[in-house]
């Protein structure tokens, strides 16, 4: 099976977020995708392939073009004028229906970020585009006739929407799959198991009645995003009826987990979808520091089983979890269980 993956994707170094107003250590660290790597040459995936400077396209075809500007200038201008900040924070929210664009960048931090935990470094950028190159190659591989492929994304993109960026996300690395996969015809499935609610990809599909948005995840009346992923989210206009939200309860166990997971395949297997993207969260473990859920790692592989039967050509893109010492295996039981 093929893999794909940037070493810069490692450039991205938060050195804190802010939790409750206080300096905290991110659970974004590049560990994660050290991990994950190790694990796929353990196993003998392969090969491991880079992606190239063709492949950065769909990120200007999906999302804002101001926003792009931000993210790509925003460190190095804010650092040529002040005081070197090791990333930049923002500390002003636009109140809803007052988004102008004010022409300080310090005003501009708060403009597309959502929230305290997705810093802009020095390297930020480069490695975020680096990580939706990988979903893009990824999906050209689809494209060209691969069955299963996986792009080792980090940072993760499902928090990210075509003009804003938040939950250690810049660039949504499934949507620039999806609108690659898009452009060479067939309607796309976005199966999102992490264990957050995938915000950002939602608001790319929920007005598009060819990209199908699934999603199983803690209730976010309790936990991020907060303000969406309810049930009753369907999709908007033209897309009204592809947008599914199964919102599970904190301490959700693996069989609940399992059943629901089934369902909302089902539910994606009747959309009828050509190609099948799946945006993958390890968040779901039961051990993972932000997470609530039961996972087993042998769950992982009734998972892998699960969206091997469903029978699509399917790409799989790397968004959370946090437990480092079982993030590798549990990648393992996944592909293990997908039979790739
Ligand atoms: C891609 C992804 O998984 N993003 C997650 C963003 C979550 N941000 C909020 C983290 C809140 C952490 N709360 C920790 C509680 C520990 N007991
Ligand atoms: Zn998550």
């Amino acid at each position: 099976m093929r893999v794909v993956y940037a070493p810069s994707e490692q450039k991205h170094r938060p050195g804190h977020v802010v939790k409750k107003g206080k300096p905290s250590a991110t659970y974004d660290i590049r560990e994660r995708a050290t991990r994950l790597l190790a694990a796929i040459r353990r196993q003998g995936h392969g090969p491991i392939l880079a992606p190239s400077q063709d492949d950065t396209w769909p990120i200007r075809a999906i999302h804002d073009a101001n926003m792009l500007d931000y993210l790509e200038t925003a460190y190095d201008s804010e650092n040529a004028s002040s005081d070197p900040a090791e990333a930049l924070f923002p500390t002003f929210f636009p109140p809803p229906g007052q988004r102008r664009r004010p022409t300080r960048v310090y005003g501009r931090r708060g403009l597309y970020c959502t929230d305290m935990g997705t810093p802009l470094g020095p390297h930020t950028w480069e490695a975020a585009r680096a990580s939706a190159s990988c979903a893009s190659a990824a999906a050209r591989y689809i494209v060209g006739g691969e069955h299963t492929v996986y792009a080792l994304c980090r940072p993760p993109g499902h928090h990210a929407g075509p003009d804003f960026f938040g939950g250690y996300c810049y660039l949504n690395n499934a949507a620039v799959a999806t609108h690659v996969l898009r452009q060479a015809g067939g309607t796309v499935a976005v199966l999102d198991i992490d264990y957050h609610h995938g915000n950002g990809s939602q608001a790319f599909s929920e007005g598009d009645p060819e990209v199908w948005y699934g999603s199983l995840h803690i209730d976010p009346a309790t936990d991020y995003p907060f303000f969406a992923g309810y049930a009753d989210e369907r999709g908007v206009g033209d897309g009204e009826g592809t947008v599914c939200n199964m919102p599970l309860p904190p301490n959700t166990p693996e069989t609940a987990y399992l059943q629901t997971l089934e369902r909302l395949a089902a539910m994606a297997m009747a959309f009828e979808p050509h190609w099948l993207v799946v945006s993958v969260g390890f968040d779901t473990y039961a051990h993972d520091p932000i997470g609530t859920f039961g996972v087993t790692t042998d769950g992982y592989a009734r998972i892998g089983e699960l969206i091997a039967s469903l029978g699509l050509r399917t790409l799989l893109v790397q968004e959370g979890g946090y437990y480092l010492a079982d993030l590798g295996r549990n990648l393992s039981a996944l592909l293990a269980g997908l039979g790739s």
